[in-house]
């Protein structure tokens, strides 16, 4: 089988706009600890090994720092599931979610990689970050997203990195599984092939001997 559909190391892109805490939200899942201030000039590639339906994996999370095109445009054909995060006091970060969603469509379509099986439909979700501060400073209602979330056909968590690590956890599962069963969908289907044949191939083998019975 193809090493990009075994779920052994999944690889999970962030993306989303400056400041949002896609540090702090890799940060929160690989140590479980807020920390308050995070470099954010750095690109970083944090693993992590967990369990995941009793399977002991290790999870490959990319937190980049650019959204120049080749960057964008490497990272999203790395991936194996993308996690769009905006910021619930930031206006400018819940306009970007189209952009980068669009930019995700995009370069999964349009590639003359054969040797990969990359997934077009790639799963994506949508984060509302900084949840702590719906009372203070919320910009962006829950009515606005969810409305933006089912136009672009994603699923939306509602979380606060600060606040927990339970919210980044539950994100994090539910983008593993998403990615676990639709490997085992492409994969699946490239054995479909060979079913077919052996019928095909039975088929054959019996007409050639009920003529020669003729
Ligand atoms: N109140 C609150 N602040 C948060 C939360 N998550 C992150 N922050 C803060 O938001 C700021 C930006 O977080 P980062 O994780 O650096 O954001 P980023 O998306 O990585 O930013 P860039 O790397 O500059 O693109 C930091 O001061 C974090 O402490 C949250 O859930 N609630
Ligand atoms: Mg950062």
């Amino acid at each position: 089988m193809c090493q990009r559909l075994k779920f052994t190391r999944p690889k999970i892109l962030l993306l989303g706009g400056e400041g949002v805490g896609k540090t702090a939200f890799a940060v929160r899942y690989v140590t479980k600890r807020f920390i308050g201030e995070y470099d954010a000039s750095k690109e970083t590639l944090y693993s992590h090994r967990s369990i995941i339906d009793k399977e002991d994996i290790t999870i490959d999370i990319m937190d980049i720092s650019s959204d120049e095109e080749v960057v964008l445009e490497n990272h999203v054909r790395w991936a194996d599931g993308v996690i769009i995060l905006y910021s619930i006091t930031d206006r400018g970060s819940f306009t970007k979610l189209d952009f980068y969603h669009a930019v995700v469509q995009y370069y999964r379509r349009h590639h003359d990689d054969n040797e990969h099986a990359y997934s077009d439909n790639i799963p994506m979700l949508i984060v509302a970050n900084k949840m702590d501060l719906c009372y203070t400073g919320k910009t962006i209602s829950t009515e606005e997203s969810d409305q933006l979330c089912r136009r672009l056909n994603c699923r939306k968590f509602e979380i606060s990195v600060a606040d927990s690590p339970d919210g980044v956890s539950e994100v994090v599962d539910y983008l593993l599984r998403n990615i676990k069963r639709d490997m085992q969908k492409v994969a699946s289907s490239r054995r479909l092939p060979f079913p077919n044949v052996k019928r095909v191939f039975k088929r054959k083998v019996y007409r050639s001997k009920s003529d020669t019975l003729q």
